[in-house]
C-alpha cells in the first residue's frame, strides 16, 4: 500500500491507520474539487495491481444476457455514452473521532478508524451509466432486485478471507444514480481509489462505492458479504455490546445532512482583530444543503453563511463555505455549524444524540473550541 500513498498521495496526508491503509486531507486543503492527492483513502485490504489491457469485469445473476466487458468496451461511445458528474463520496466513518471521546463503541477498529473531518471529497467522476451496462446485458430478470458489486482486493476477518463486496438496490441503478467510474478529475483512477473501474453511487455511504470492480451480481435481495451484513449498520442508541445482533440495526445507505469546520483546527489559539474566518464543509445525500450557520457562542447565536461558489447548483455534491465571524470575546470559545438541506433536514444538536454502537454518521452540530485574543 505505502508505495501507492507516496507515488499518488499528498506528503502531509494524516495516516489514520497504517494497514489496510486509511488516511484524509490536511484540513487546510479544502477546495470544491478536491485534488486525486488530496482525496480520503479508506480500504479493508490491500491495493490490487491491476493491468488495464487484461482487465474486465463480469455482470452476472438476473440479467437475461450476463456478459464479459473489457475497459476497452466501457469506453467504446457506440456501446456506453459517457458522462461526467461532480459527486460527493463520504466514509460513514467521518468524524468518528467525537463518537470515540463520547463513549468507544465497537473497539473493533479495523472497521472503526479514528476519521476527523476530511473522509469525505467531491471529484468530477467520468464513466458509464450502471443502467445502460445492465441494459446491454439484456436488462433485469424477474426478482432481480438489488446489484451486487465484488472488488479484487481481499480482506480479513476473524480467521476468513473475503473479497470486497457489497449491494445497493436496484432503483438506485434506475435513477442513474450509479456509476461506473474509471476518471476521477479527468485523470485516470488512481491505483489507491480503484483502478482501472471503480464504482460510485451517489449520495450513498462510500462503502458501496466499491473499488477495483470485478464482477457486477443481480440478486433478489442485499448482498450477504459482511461489509454489507455486518458492518456499516446503524444501531438505535439502546442497542449496545449486549444486545447489537446486525439484524436489529439497519443498513446505511443514504448520508444524511451533515457539516465541519476545517479551519481554525480545534484548540486553535488565534489573535484577531474582531474577526475570525472559518472554513468548511456542508453535505447531504438526499440532495444539497440549503443554509449553513456558524455559532461562535457553542450555538446561542447564529450568523448565515451566504452562498459562495458552484456546488449548490449540484445534486449530491458538497458546498465548501467560508465566513468571517464577528468576535470581540478573549478566551475559549466554542464554535460550531450546522446545515438544513433542502427537504429541512438538519442536524442532531450534539454528539451524544448522534451516538451508536458502530461509531457511524455523526453527524451531529461539528464544534470546536478555540482560544480568541483580540
Ligand atoms: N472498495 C473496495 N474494493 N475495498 C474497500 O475497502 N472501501 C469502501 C469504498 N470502496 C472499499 C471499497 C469505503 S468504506 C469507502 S468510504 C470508499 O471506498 C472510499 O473510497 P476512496 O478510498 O476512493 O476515498
Ligand atoms: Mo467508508
Amino acid at each position: 500500500s505505502w508505495k501507492y500513498v507516496l507515488k499518488e498521495k499528498s506528503p502531509d496526508m494524516l495516516h489514520v491507520l497504517q494497514f489496510p491503509y486509511n488516511g484524509e486531507p490536511p484540513r487546510d486543503r479544502l477546495t470544491e474539487i478536491t485534488p486525486n492527492a488530496d482525496h480520503f483513502v479508506r480500504n479493508h485490504g490491500g491495493i490490487p495491481e491491476i493491468e488495464e489491457d487484461k482487465y474486465f469485469f463480469d455482470v452476472e445473476g438476473l440479467v437475461n444476457n450476463p456478459k464479459r466487458i473489457s475497459l476497452k468496451d466501457l469506453k467504446n461511445p457506440d456501446l456506453f455514452p459517457q458522462i461526467t458528474k461532480t459527486v460527493t463520496l463520504q466514509c460513514s466513518g467521518t468524524r468518528r473521532i467525537e463518537q470515540i471521546h463520547e463513549y468507544p463503541g465497537d473497539g473493533d477498529e479495523l472497521i472503526n478508524a479514528p476519521w476527523g473531518e476530511g473522509a469525505i471529497g467531491t471529484a468530477k467522476w467520468t464513466g458509464v451509466s450502471l443502467k445502460k451496462v445492465i441494459k446491454y446485458c439484456g436488462g433485469l430478470k424477474d426478482g432481480g432486485m438489488h446489484v451486487e458489486f465484488f472488488g479484487a482486493d481481499t480482506y480479513f476477518k476473524k480467521g476468513h478471507i473475503y473479497n470486497y463486496a457489497v449491494s445497493v438496490p436496484y432503483r438506485k441503478v434506475k435513477v442513474n444514480e450509479v456509476m461506473l467510474a474509471y476518471e476521477m478529475n479527468g485523470e485516470p483512477l488512481p491505483k489507491i481509489h480503484g483502478f482501472p473501474l471503480r464504482v460510485v453511487v451517489f449520495g450513498y455511504i462510500g462503502a458501496r462505492s466499491c473499488k477495483w470492480l470485478t464482477r457486477i451480481n443481480v440478486i433478489p435481495g442485499p448482498s450477504m458479504a459482511p461489509v454489507q451484513m455486518k458492518e456499516y449498520i446503524y444501531y438505535t442508541p439502546q442497542i449496545g455490546k449486549q444486545n447489537a445482533t446486525y439484524s436489529n440495526g439497519f443498513s446505511i445507505q443514504t448520508m444524511p445532512v451533515s457539516s465541519a469546520i476545517m479551519t481554525p483546527l480545534n484548540h486553535d489559539q488565534i489573535i484577531h482583530d474582531g474577526k475570525i474566518k472559518l472554513t468548511g464543509w456542508a453535505y447531504s445525500g438526499s440532495g444539497w444543503p440549503e443554509r449553513v450557520e456558524v455559532s461562535g457562542d457553542g450555538g446561542s447565536i447564529w450568523y448565515e453563511v451566504p452562498f459562495t461558489g458552484m456546488s449548490t447548483k449540484y445534486f449530491h455534491a458538497w458546498r465548501v463555505w467560508e465566513y468571517e465571524m464577528p468576535v470581540d470575546a478573549e478566551g475559549w470559545l466554542e464554535f460550531c455549524v450546522r446545515t438544513w438541506d433542502d427537504a429541512l433536514n438538519t442536524q442532531p444538536t450534539y454528539v451524544r444524540s448522534a451516538w451508536n454502537w458502530d461509531l457511524h454518521v455523526t453527524s451531529s452540530c461539528h464544534r470546536i473550541k478555540v482560544y480568541s485574543i483580540n
